[in-house]
């Protein structure tokens, strides 16, 4: 719902790399905004993250 309010714009990104590579990691640690341990992913992870521009600094 907030990004339905939002004016920030809508983007889907595909996140690739080898296995073990740290996809999830990454995934989860912006969406939880901490870290998270992680088992080897069966198919994909999709998530709807709502970012600001500062969380690219943290
Ligand atoms: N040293 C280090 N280890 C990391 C980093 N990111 C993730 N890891 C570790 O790497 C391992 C694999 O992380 P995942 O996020 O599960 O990797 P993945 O790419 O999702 O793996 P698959 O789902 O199997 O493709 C875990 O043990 C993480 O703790 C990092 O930046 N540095
Ligand atoms: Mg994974």
């Amino acid at each position: 719902m907030g990004q339905l309010m939002s004016k920030q714009p809508q983007v889907q990104v595909i996140l690739l790399g080898l296995d073990n590579a740290g996809k999830s990691t990454l995934l989860y640690k912006l969406k939880h905004k901490t870290s998270v341990s992680t088992v080897p992913t069966i198919g994909f992870n999709v998530e709807m993250l709502d970012l600001s521009p500062c969380d690219a600094a943290t």
